[in-house]
């Protein structure tokens, strides 16, 4: 009777190792089989969350289209979120100009100690300066991707913690003021981009504020997008980085995440890790062929609702549901 037992494990251990065996191999390298059950994340809801920002016209400082899109922000989050804040503030420009502006924020259980951020940019930049085209140099942008997109994908994830309470507290931050940085041809010195971030990390919304990391989404809706690993984000918060980029590929998207250094990246990012007590790391497209380092859209006005892939919104929105659940 021993004996059999014996004999049974021996042979439940070897068809187990084969198996093992036989999943390795089938694996191609860069796109495993998904090993973890999927947390729901729609990307046709985070793209109609996309397309109704850029239908507000370019949400540049200043205008209607920038006021009338941040009350629209605001009742989102009071509609998913627990604690819903606007942080008001004047953001000075480097053309000597000065703006009403709000870093938007929206918590879910305020009360856990163990938290994380996950940030986008709100406005849209007032001038396409990378165009091809001299004529339209002047002209805003719908900053489709270079903003709305990291929006639309936090916004599908507020959605979902919302049906499905995370372990640990989150706060969603959409921070104004990133992209009225100096034009192309302009030799401006100075801190002029991230300016919400540089108000919000200096002035948190909450006194004493803290997070263990933060995870901010810039240009995330690009056709086959790739996510190299941003230098300052290796830099200042490796570990998270690493933790991000392995959830991704063990979910089957390696190829969107890849396992390489990207550029040197002053996003938001930069001014948390300068200023707040935690820090934080930046998802963004980067193509080392382009000349800008960015999508070939890039400050042209061609960053628009068409060029954005819902299938790339859903790599990221998913990796990240997936970081939260891990937590
Ligand atoms: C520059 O490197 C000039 N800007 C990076 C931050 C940025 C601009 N993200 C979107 N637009
Ligand atoms: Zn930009």
């Amino acid at each position: 009777m021993l004996k059999m037992k014996k004999i049974l494990i021996i042979l439940m251990g070897a068809a187990l190792l084969f198996s093992a065996c036989d999943r390795t191999k089938k694996r191609p390298k860069d796109t495993p089989q998904a090993s973890v059950t999927l947390p729901a994340f729609d990307h046709d809801s985070a793209y109609a969350f996309v397309k109704a920002q850029t239908d507000f016209g370019p949400r540049v400082l200043g205008t209607e289209a920038h006021e009338n899109c941040r009350v629209w922000l605001l009742n989102k989050l009071r509609e998913y979120c627990d604690t819903v804040y606007n942080q008001s503030f004047t953001a000075k420009t480097y053309d000597g100009k000065s703006w009403p502006c709000a870093n938007l924020i929206g918590s879910f259980a305020p009360e856990k100690a163990k938290r994380i951020v996950l940030a986008a940019h709100w406005d849209a930049r007032p001038f396409a300066d990378h165009d091809p085209n001299p004529a339209n140099r002047e002209t805003p942008i719908d900053g489709a991707n270079d903003g709305a997109s990291g929006v639309g994908v936090l916004l599908e994830i507020a959605r979902q913690l919302r049906a499905n309470q995370p372990n640990i507290g989150v706060d969603i931050i959409f921070f104004d003021a990133e992209d009225y940085g100096p034009k192309e041809n302009e030799d401006i010195q100075g801190e002029w981009w991230g300016l919400g971030a540089q108000h919000w990390a200096e002035n948190p919304h909450i006194q004493g504020y803290t997070a263990n990391y933060g995870i901010l989404l810039d240009m995330v809706g690009s056709p086959n997008a790739q996510f190299m690993q941003e230098q300052f984000s290796l830099r200042d918060a490796g570990d998270v980085v690493r933790k991000v980029w392995s959830t991704a590929y063990e979910l089957g998207h390696g190829q969107y995440f890849q396992n390489k250094p990207g550029g040197v990246i002053t996003d938001d990012h930069y001014y948390v890790n300068k200023y707040a007590s935690f820090k934080m790391i930046d998802i963004i497209h980067y193509d080392a062929a382009s000349g800008t380092g960015f999508d070939p859209v890039w400050h042209t006005v061609n960053d628009n609702i068409q060029h954005i892939d819902k299938n790339t919104l859903g790599v990221v929105g998913t990796t990240l549901l997936q970081v939260i659940k891990n937590e």
